[in-house]
């Protein structure tokens, strides 16, 4: 499973993140939360990155002193053994935090329209054992990410956020014939989808989501409106990677592969 990784710089951190990485991230060094997508040509549409609250996370050393990353230590173990990391095989922890400790933190989202950043909320379905732990938001192609934020703001208080957080615009920027412009809230609505522990049924709207988005949907939004999602998707991810937003990151089973081959 061969992912984009994006680069999500912490503008500002929540308070009780703030006093466990006191003293551990060096002066002017830049933290980023680094989700894995499938769906790079969708990061127009970021509203918010959402972690595991009850994932153990580490902060990583990139660049000594200069770039670190919050990850999982099952996604830092993979990075270094993808020359991802300084020195193979190497991945140096600076702190440790349980997702919960990162809530309301401040990021900033490289191409999303929300230009003054995008905020870190709980989403419970996260996989510490998927990706690196950490995922973006895209509410208008991602059912999981849909019923999630439609939960967070019903309930914000349960979930100890601030609703305004959670409560964010959702743009449309890929159009599909079956399912319009917001393919998401669509299938949710259509499928009656009330609430993103309706797994079985999230699992089929992302599979259709998936598939209408691949093959039918165009873009309507960015530097690519106009072109098919099939033409636009390594494009988008191409301009990442060369803007330094972004990097190429492999499940196990897709090292084994590019170690052989
Ligand atoms: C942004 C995005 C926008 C995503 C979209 C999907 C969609 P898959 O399909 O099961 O292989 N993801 C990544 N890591 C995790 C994790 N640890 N736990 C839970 N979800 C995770 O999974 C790949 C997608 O699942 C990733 O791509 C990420 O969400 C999420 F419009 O990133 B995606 C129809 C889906 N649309």
């Amino acid at each position: 499973q061969e992912y984009t990784a994006l680069k999500l710089r912490v503008k500002e951190w929540a308070p009780s993140a703030q006093s466990k990485i006191e003293g551990k991230i060096a002066q002017g060094g830049a933290v980023y939360f680094v989700p894995a997508t499938l769906r790079p040509e969708t990061m127009y549409g970021q509203t918010h990155c959402f972690v595991g609250p009850t994932i153990t996370y580490g902060i990583y050393e990139m660049k000594k002193g200069k770039e670190y990353y919050f990850i999982s230590d099952r996604a830092a173990r993979n990075m270094a053994f993808q020359s991802i990391f300084p020195s193979w095989g190497e991945y140096h922890k600076v702190a440790e935090l349980q997702g919960a400790d990162v809530v309301g933190t401040l990021v900033h989202a490289p191409l999303s329209a929300q230009k003054d950043g995008v905020r870190i909320l709980p989403m419970d379905s996260v996989k510490a054992s998927k990706g690196t732990g950490v995922v973006t938001s895209v509410p208008s192609d991602s059912p999981d990410d849909y019923a999630t934020m439609m939960d967070l703001v019903k309930k914000a208080e349960y979930y100890k956020i601030q609703k305004e957080w959670a409560d964010v615009e959702i743009l449309p920027i890929i159009e599909t014939p079956s399912y319009g412009n917001l393919t998401a809230k669509f299938l949710v609505e259509k499928m009656k989808i009330s609430s993103p522990k309706d797994a079985k049924q999230l699992a089929e709207a992302k599979d259709l989501a998936y598939k209408e988005g691949f093959y039918q949907g165009k873009m309507i939004y960015g530097d690519f409106a106009g072109k098919s999602v099939e033409e636009a998707k390594p494009l988008v991810r191409q301009q990442l990677i060369d803007a330094g937003d972004a990097f190429a990151y492999a499940e196990p089973e897709g090292l084994v592969i590019s170690r052989s081959g």
